[in-house]
């Protein structure tokens, strides 16, 4: 398939390491939140496992921060997600899926708690500010909700702990899943998660002093080295196959979180008060009728650029399929399809259209890995 480039603009916001991963060869990039975010630094399949066996840095600056402080923050933050947070704790990050009046996906993001009266909601690509300011000036709020300059730097990979020790010492190796703490980098405090969008373990620093970062970004190559560190981004194939939804891609506002898969963290008996409570419950109670799943696609090449319909023998229509990738590992492709009932179950069958070719398809149970 031939390939365009992306017009840059003011529009498409560039990151404060762009300069620096165009020197390294990043080949594509996507947008995400306005903003640049690289898709591909050559082979995705070599990037794959590379990032299996040793340590990548990826700029993923468009994972931007919706900062929410002030009296009523707390309330608010609970009111945008259906996951119980009244007994969050300030240093740690909640996988947290923000529902609307309907009950349907808006947003997945991690969020953090800093304070009592301050987060960060660490947002995937969809415009989470407006939706925050909205539901604050409607409710008659006190809080204040801006996007702070915070670009985070990704290390991910079985040997990004040992990277990350020789930079902020030993400590770091002992942050907990999911936890966050600062850390000094020459007189300067960074906060660093133990996080990331891919399963082969990791860090995000959240960098808000610009030229440290830039400094830390190029302390972590030169030190790396020695563990064969490269450059990357998030990996397509490494999070199908981890069953890593994406938001925009894998399901979006006409989703609701149990048809993707999120019922862990959708609290419909907890004493708090959130947007869509009443429609979760409804749709809990008469139960769904689709779900995501993971398919396994009887093809050796594909690259999505939209959903393709998956239909039975008799052409009638039982689902959607909406990210693929060939699979190294699995040596055939796989793919996130909303699969609907009856068909959403492990081992049912359909067939695909790819360029006037019938592809067999079978579901199968999320996560691959
Ligand atoms: N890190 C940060 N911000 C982000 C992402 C990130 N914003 C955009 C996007 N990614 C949000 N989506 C996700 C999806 C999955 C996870 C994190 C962000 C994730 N899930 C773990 C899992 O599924 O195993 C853990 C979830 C849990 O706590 O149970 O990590 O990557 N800063």
């Amino acid at each position: 398939m031939k390939s365009y480039p992306i017009a840059k603009s003011r529009r498409i916001r560039s990151t404060p390491y762009t300069s620096r991963i165009e020197k390294q060869g990043v080949t594509a990039y996507t947008v995400y939140n306005h903003m640049l975010l690289p898709a591909a630094f050559g082979s995705l399949e070599e990037s794959c496992d590379h990032l299996k066996k040793n340590v990548q840095v990826w700029d993923v600056s468009a994972e931007r921060q919706v900062e929410i402080s002030g009296h009523d923050s707390a309330k608010l933050i609970q009111l945008m997600t259906c996951r119980d947070l009244s007994k969050s704790k300030i240093g740690r990050c909640y996988y947290c899926p923000i529902i609307d009046e309907n009950g349907n996906l808006v947003n997945d993001p991690v969020i953090l708690k800093l304070a009592e009266d301050r987060w960060w909601v660490s947002i995937a690509d969809s415009d989470v500010i407006f939706f925050a300011k909205g539901l604050a000036s409607g409710n008659n709020f006190n809080v204040k909700i801006f996007e702070p300059n915070v670009d985070i730097i990704a290390i991910q990979g079985p040997k990004s702990f040992d990277l990350m020790e020789k930079i902020f010492g030993k400590e770091i190796k002992e942050l907990k899943f999911f936890g966050f703490n600062y850390y000094d980098f020459k007189g300067v405090k960074h906060l660093i998660a133990r996080s990331g969008w891919s399963k082969q373990g990791g860090f995000e620093i959240y960098v808000e002093n610009t030229k440290s970062g830039l400094e830390l970004y190029d302390q972590l190559f030169e030190l790396g080295k020695e563990f064969n560190v490269k450059a990357g981004c998030p990996n397509l194939i490494e999070r199908i196959e981890s069953g890593l939804l994406s938001y925009g891609n894998d399901f979006d506002n006409n989703d609701n979180p149990f048809e993707c898969g999120f019922e862990k963290y959708v609290n419909l008996e907890a004493d708090i008060n959130f947007l869509g409570k009443n429609k979760l419950k409804k749709i809990q109670k008469d139960g769904i009728k689709r779900k995501l799943m993971g398919v396994q696609i009887d093809i050796n090449k594909i690259n999505l650029t939209k959903s393709l319909n998956i239909k039975d023998e008799k052409g009638n229509l039982i689902g959607d399929l909406r990210s693929a990738c060939y699979s190294p590992h699995f040596k055939k492709s796989i793919g996130i399809a909303m699969i609907n009932e009856p068909y959403c179950k492990a081992s049912a069958t359909g067939l695909l259209e790819i360029d006037g070719n019938s592809i067999a398809v079978k579901v199968c149970d999320l996560p691959f890995i």
